[in-house]
């Protein structure tokens, strides 16, 4: 019987105190004990009545006749088919690591390593922005600068059966997944040798024998494709993770989440990951997207989200190679991360960066730089001397500008691999 209170159900639970210590540990939520027994008398408020619903079905109790503790458009049925399949809370957090966990758990060889990793493609990115700006590389080009911290934490525990896929914003996972700078600066130079034989540029990279699998011009079109790589190796048996990278203003194309869909349904081996510059190309996420927490955009298909700093690269390393463990080898089905960052420069080169302050950039930049605090990190704790940092920078800036200075002196491609490669609605491929 159901009048205004719930005085019935709060006792098949097992009385207020009971029922507050099982709320509290479903949802971390810290209701207290005196709210729980106002029910008897007020009845159980709407945003705590699926979690009691939840209590109910959990005991075998009939709940047939508190049909008033589901929310509109929600059946019985639905409730229980979720509670045997998906979770209906899910248990998505943000994830922090501590200093002291990080030197106690993070080896130095890695810390070296991601750093180093970082530099690299910082000191790429900002070649490639000189060399556009005399002129020299053809059609859009983003860079990542300022983003570096994930895809190095993501980088120093993937293996390299792994599969990477992302958007135009590539030229940093291309680095990280090892294909030689020259190959890459051919390619953005429209020169013979490049990464996609100068057809591609900037937008988009490929080279499939190292697992990256692109380089997309289309919003969101990764994700679908991504998954499908994952299904692949599902498919196939392949001892494989696919991370599949894509912004903030991705996150609100409809295609991802059919594609979530899908990668729940059949529990591949994926992780999503939403690199949140706090910008599309002009709009922040406060403009463009109704639900700002974008780790949870996944809950609804029971795909577990994380959120990390992403200017924190030895956190990103230390706190996703967990997760990235229990997709390779408990097969627990995909999971979305979203990763905090900022990028420095335009979102493209052609951008007046309008939409945002210079003290903004400059703010980030001082207080969040990934490079800057992965520096501090090994000066701090002995690693690395300021001096040898300061020659290890001199060497990737070498490095770098040989490489540069190759790729200018090599020549364009042969005219008749023009339309090699080039898909022909009548000839098929060439
Ligand atoms: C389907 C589609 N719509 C619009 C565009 C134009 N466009 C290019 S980048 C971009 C913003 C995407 O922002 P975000 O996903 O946050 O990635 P970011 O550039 O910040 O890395 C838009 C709208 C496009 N390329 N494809
Ligand atoms: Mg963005």
């Amino acid at each position: 019987m159901i009048d205004n209170g719930h005085a019935d159900i709060i006792s098949k639970l097992g009385g207020g105190k009971k029922l507050t210590a099982r709320l509290k540990s479903f949802t971390e939520e810290n209701i207290n004990e005196k709210t729980v027994y106002s029910w008897v008398q007020q009845g159980i408020p709407d945003r705590w009545k699926i979690a009691v619903a939840r209590c109910l079905l959990e005991d075998n109790i009939e709940i047939t006749h508190y049909k008033d503790l589901l929310p509109p458009g929600m059946t019985i049925d639905n409730l229980t088919a979720a509670n045997n399949s998906i979770k209906i809370f899910s248990d998505s957090k943000v994830l922090k690591a501590s200093e002291k966990e990080i030197i106690s758990n993070v080896d130095k060889n890695i810390v070296l390593n991601i750093y180093k990793l970082m530099l690299k493609i910082r000191r790429f990115e900002e070649k490639v922005g000189q060399l556009y700006s005399m002129g020299l590389i053809g059609g859009f080009c983003h860079l990542y600068i300022g983003q570096e911290g994930v895809i190095a934490g993501i980088e120093s525990f993937a293996g390299s059966e792994d599969c990477f896929i992302t958007g135009y914003r590539c030229h940093a996972h291309m680095v990280s997944r090892g294909e030689p700078l020259l190959n890459i600066f051919c390619e953005l130079l429209g020169k013979k040798g490049g990464s996609s034989m100068a057809k591609g540029g900037s937008m988009h990279l490929f080279k499939s024998d190292k697992k990256f699998f692109g380089g997309h011009g289309i919003v969101g079109a990764q994700v679908p494709l991504g998954t499908g790589i994952a299904f692949s190796n599902k498919y196939l048996n392949k001892k494989a993770v696919t991370f599949c990278f894509f912004g903030d203003g991705a996150v609100n194309q409809g295609q991802v989440y059919e594609a979530f869909n899908m990668a729940a349904l059949w529990q591949l081996p994926i992780i999503y990951i939403i690199e949140n510059n706090q910008y599309g190309m002009g709009t922040s996420v406060e403009r463009a997207s109704a639900m700002t927490e974008l780790f949870r955009r996944g809950e609804s298909f029971g795909i577990k989200g994380y959120e990390i700093d992403g200017m924190d690269p030895l956190a990103v390393h230390l706190l996703l190679k967990k997760i990235y463990n229990q997709v390779l080898n408990e097969k627990t089905g995909p999971i979305l991360i979203e990763a905090k960052t900022y990028r420095y420069r335009g979102h493209s080169m052609s951008d007046p960066g309008k939409y945002r302050t210079r003290q903004e950039i400059q703010q980030t930049r001082e207080n969040r730089d990934p490079i800057e605090r992965v520096k501090s990190f090994l000066i701090e704790n002995k690693i690395k001397s300021e001096d040898n940092l300061k020659k290890l920078d001199l060497f990737i800036k070498e490095e770098v500008l040989n490489a540069s200075e190759e790729a200018r002196d090599i020549g364009l491609p042969d005219e008749n691999t023009l339309f090699k490669d080039v898909y022909d609605i009548n000839e098929n491929i060439k």
